[in-house]
C-alpha cells in the first residue's frame, strides 16, 4: 500500500527548485512551461496511446456483467476478479483498440469529458469496463479504492492492492486528496453491491465500477518530478471502486458530500453565510454566531433535522434562529 506516496505526490505540485547552500548563494531559478503547449503535447501522447494500445476487453465480455446476489450463495461472475491490463497493438492484431470504444452503446465504452481548470479546457478520457451498482461517490468523500498509476511506457509509480485503507478525494485544509485528473475519474464510477468470503477465506467484493482515466498533467503532478513520473507527463490510473465513506471536513456534524447543498457534485460553491469558506469547511454555516453542531437542537448527532421555525430550513442554515444546544 502506498497510499502516503500518492498524498506527496499530490502536494509536490508546483515546488520550485531552489538551492539551500547558503554559503554560495546559489539560486537555480525554475521556470514552468506554458500550461497549453504541455497539454496539447500530452492529449496528442494520449491519443496514440488509445490508438495503438488495446485492453482484455474479450476477458470481461466472454462473463455476465455483473454477479447475481440475490441467489444464494450469490452467482459470482468473473468479473468481479478482473482488472484492466493494457496491451499494445501489433501490426497484424485483429483486436480493438480502446479508442474504438468511444461513445459505445453498451460497455466498456470510453467516455470522453472536458474538466476546466487555468483556463484550459482539458479533455479527459475515462474507460468505463463496468459502472458498478453500489452506491454513487462524490468528490468530498473518502474511497477505497484498488487502483494502479502508471505512466505511458507502463511503468508503475504508485498502487493499492488491497482495500485496508481509504483515502481522501479531495484537499481542503491539513486533509489531502488525490489529483484532480484522478477524482474526476472516479466519481463517475459506483461503489461495490456487496462481498463474500470464498474458500480460501479471502475477501470478494462483487458488483464495483472497474475503469481507468487518462489523465494530461495538468491535472496531475504537471512540473513535477518524481519517482518513475517524469515532469510533465500524463499518468494513468486503472481502478476498482471499492467503498466510498462520509467525511466532515468541518467536524460540524454534516456529512461533507450534505454540504454540496445545490447537488451538482461540487462543494466549493456552497456558501450559505456568504463568508468565503466554503459550507463543507465552515463550521459555522450560518453565520448566526452559533456553530452548526450547536444548532442540533435535539441533539440526535445531525443537524439537519431541527427546523424550529418549520420554515423547511435547517436551525443550522437558518440565521433568523440562533438556539443552541448548550444550556446557558
Ligand atoms: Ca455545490
Ligand atoms: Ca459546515
Ligand atoms: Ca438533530
Ligand atoms: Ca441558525
Amino acid at each position: 500500500m502506498k497510499i502516503t506516496k500518492l498524498f506527496l505526490l499530490c502536494f509536490a505540485l508546483g515546488i520550485s527548485v531552489t538551492s539551500c547552500d547558503e554559503d554560495e548563494k546559489v539560486e537555480a531559478e525554475f521556470v514552468e512551461r506554458d500550461r497549453q503547449e504541455v497539454y496539447d503535447e500530452n492529449i496528442a501522447e494520449i491519443e496514440a496511446f488509445l490508438e495503438s494500445h488495446t485492453f482484455n476487453y474479450a476477458e470481461f465480455q466472454n462473463n455476465p456483467m455483473y454477479s447475481d446476489l440475490t441467489t444464494t450463495p450469490p452467482t459470482v461472475t468473473p468479473n468481479d476478479s478482473y482488472s484492466i491490463e493494457f496491451t499494445e497493438l501489433s501490426d497484424t492484431s485483429t483486436d480493438l483498440a480502446i479508442i474504438d470504444f468511444l461513445d459505445s452503446a453498451t460497455y466498456p465504452k470510453l467516455e470522453l469529458h472536458t474538466v476546466t481548470q487555468d483556463d484550459i479546457e482539458y479533455k479527459l478520457y475515462i474507460l468505463k469496463v463496468r459502472e458498478g451498482l453500489g452506491e454513487s461517490v462524490h468528490r468530498l468523500d473518502k474511497a477505497a479504492v484498488l487502483y494502479k498509476g502508471t505512466v505511458p511506457n507502463g511503468t508503475v509509480f504508485d498502487s493499492a492492492v488491497t482495500v485496508n485503507t481509504s483515502f481522501n478525494l479531495t484537499t481542503a485544509g491539513d486533509e489531502l486528496g488525490v489529483i484532480r485528473g484522478f477524482r474526476e475519474g472516479l466519481v463517475r464510477f459506483k461503489t461495490s453491491q456487496g462481498f463474500t468470503d470464498n474458500d480460501s477465506g479471502e475477501t470478494v467484493y462483487h458488483n464495483h465500477g472497474i475503469g481507468a482515466v487518462f489523465i494530461p498533467s495538468g491535472l496531475g503532478y504537471f512540473s513535477s518530478e518524481l519517482t518513475n513520473i517524469p515532469s510533465y507527463s500524463p499518468v494513468f490510473f486503472r481502478f476498482s471502486v471499492i467503498t466510498r465513506s462520509d467525511t466532515d471536513y468541518d467536524s460540524d456534524g454534516v456529512p461533507s458530500h450534505l454540504e454540496d447543498l445545490d447537488g451538482d457534485g461540487n462543494g466549493f460553491n456552497d456558501d450559505t453565510d456568504g463568508d468565503g469558506l466554503p459550507n463543507f469547511v465552515d463550521n459555522d454555516d450560518d453565520g448566526d454566531g452559533v456553530i452548526t453542531i450547536y444548532e442540533d437542537i435535539d441533539e440526535d448527532g445531525d443537524p439537519t433535522n431541527d427546523d424550529t421555525n418549520g420554515n423547511g430550513i435547517p436551525n443550522y442554515l437558518d440565521a433568523t434562529v440562533s438556539l443552541s444546544n448548550q444550556s446557558s
